[in-house]
């Protein structure tokens, strides 16, 4: 992409109204636009990026076997009716009346809506296990929305349900979605830790939040600081191995980590003291195992192996999408803007033309942007009249992971520029060999 070309209208002032430094970002980068409280348009650069988040979900999540979907986001009222959850959801629903008086609403989340598509169309246990997902906009009437597209009205979430004949086929199922969400977040570059929490509104004993600590985070979390050196790696994962599944849930959820709704004095205090950590946290994604809660009261039943029917047991999985955004760029910024980790970023590097208009800098610029797009690497390309300082600092609030910058006076020594956001460190070496170490980078996220 040429920067002349795109649309990405940058603030220079920063936004009253944003509280938090990923939401002043969000919108100095021209990322996100407000349509109104809780509710924004995604201009090019914040959906790029809201896309690679989801192809990362999309590719965990079919690594383990589901299936994607999609549901709409507008649903009849009657299904909830039946689960009895109409009532229950209160003023947080947005409900809406359409032109034969029939009931319908904004969905939420999706429960009543695939238990019915399930109830339909599967007769047998034969046919489980069945996981699918979709992801889809989603819209809960917060009382406060705020800190921008962390906590919205309308906001997009990956939600997934399993169907299974037995509670035990179930629990593996969550374990299983455990696995493919360490994995989703370690790939984005993110430190996600599985903590007890409460079922809320959806129901169910089991339930487990994914937080990422943050002094912004709306959550207060109590853990075990053991449980912060975990990660899953490049570890082989066979999703149907039902051990090594229950071995990394329990690897992962043995050391203290609750939500202050789950917190307990007594069991925290036996963890060693300098061990004993109080922190915030932004919840990213939750788990939930909820049985029968939804089959038995929508019949969603399946033959069992006697030829009996059987209410299937069920749990469901989301991912704050859009939210995720936020909270990358909570865990990734400096005072200059945006610090994308590679597996993430919109663009992965910013070519910076010192002097456009300069036959030379023209050129190398040109052919850089050129062989880089064709290893597959996204290049935003700087190719504005503008000061180098204006050009830096575009580059800077934008989040590139890497900069290359292309002047007059390293030409005449035929090098460029190689500076890694992050750290600030600059090599100065031939253009070829900019995006050989380019390519090492990017090849394989
Ligand atoms: N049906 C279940 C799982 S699919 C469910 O709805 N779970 S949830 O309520 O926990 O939502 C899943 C994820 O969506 C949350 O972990 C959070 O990351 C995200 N989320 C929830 N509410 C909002 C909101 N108002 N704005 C942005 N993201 C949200």
């Amino acid at each position: 992409m040429r920067l002349s070309r795109y649309f990405m209208p940058v603030l220079k002032e920063t936004p009253a109204e944003a509280q938090i430094a990923s939401h002043r970002l969000m919108l100095r980068a021209g990322m996100i636009r407000q349509a109104s409280a809780g509710i924004y348009s995604w201009l090019p650069l914040g959906l790029k990026v809201l896309r690679r988040l989801e192809q990362i979900v999309h590719e965990e999540q079919q690594r383990a076997g589901h299936l994607p979907m999609l549901m709409p986001t507008i649903q009849s009222a009657d299904l909830w009716k039946e689960s009895g959850r109409y009532e229950d959801y209160g003023k947080e629903m947005l409900r809406i009346t359409d032109r034969h008086d029939r009931d319908m609403l904004y969905g939420p989340t999706n429960e009543e809506l695939i238990t019915d598509i399930f109830r339909r169309d599967v007769g047998s246990y034969k046919q489980l296990p069945l996981t699918l997902y979709h992801i889809q906009w989603k819209f809960r009437d917060e009382v406060r929305p705020r800190f921008g597209v962390m906590r919205g009205r309308e906001f997009l979430m990956k939600d997934g349900y399993n169907f299974d004949l037995t509670k035990e086929d179930a629990m593996h199922a969550y374990n299983r979605h455990m696995v493919t969400y360490l994995r989703t977040y370690e790939r984005m570059g993110l430190k996600a830790i599985p903590m007890r929490a409460d079922s809320g509104p959806i129901g169910g004993e089991n339930t487990h939040e994914f937080l990422v600590l943050a002094d912004t985070g709306e959550s207060e979390v109590f853990y075990d600081s053991a449980v912060t050196d975990l990660s899953l790696g490049a570890r082989d994962v066979d999703y149907d191995d039902v051990d090594q599944c229950r071995a990394i849930m329990q690897e992962f959820t043995t050391p203290y980590a609750r939500t202050d709704e789950t917190h307990d004095e007594a069991t925290f205090a036996e963890v060693p003291e300098d061990r004993r950590k109080t922190a915030r946290g932004i919840e990213v994604g939750q788990i939930f195992y909820f049985g029968t809660k939804y089959s038995e009261p929508m019949g969603a039943t399946v033959q069992g192996p006697d030829g009996k029917p059987v209410p299937v047991h069920m749990g469901s999985h989301g991912i704050g999408v859009s939210r995720l955004v936020g909270a990358l760029i909570e865990a990734n910024h400096d005072e200059n803007g945006i610090i994308w980790p590679e597996s993430v970023a919109p663009y992965g590097v910013s070519i910076v033309n010192l002097k456009q208009g300069n036959t030379d800098t023209d050129r190398v610029c040109e052919e850089l942007y050129a062989t880089l797009g064709k290893a597959g690497i996204e290049v935003l390309y700087d190719d504005r009249e503008e000061r180098a300082g204006t050009k830096f600092a575009t580059a800077d609030l934008m989040g590139a992971p890497w900069r290359i910058t292309v002047g007059p006076r390293g030409l005449k020594d035929g090098v460029v520029e190689l500076t890694s956001r992050r750290t600030g460190d600059a090599q100065t070496l031939d253009p070829q060999a900019a995006v050989e170490r380019l390519k090492d980078i990017f090849t394989g996220l």
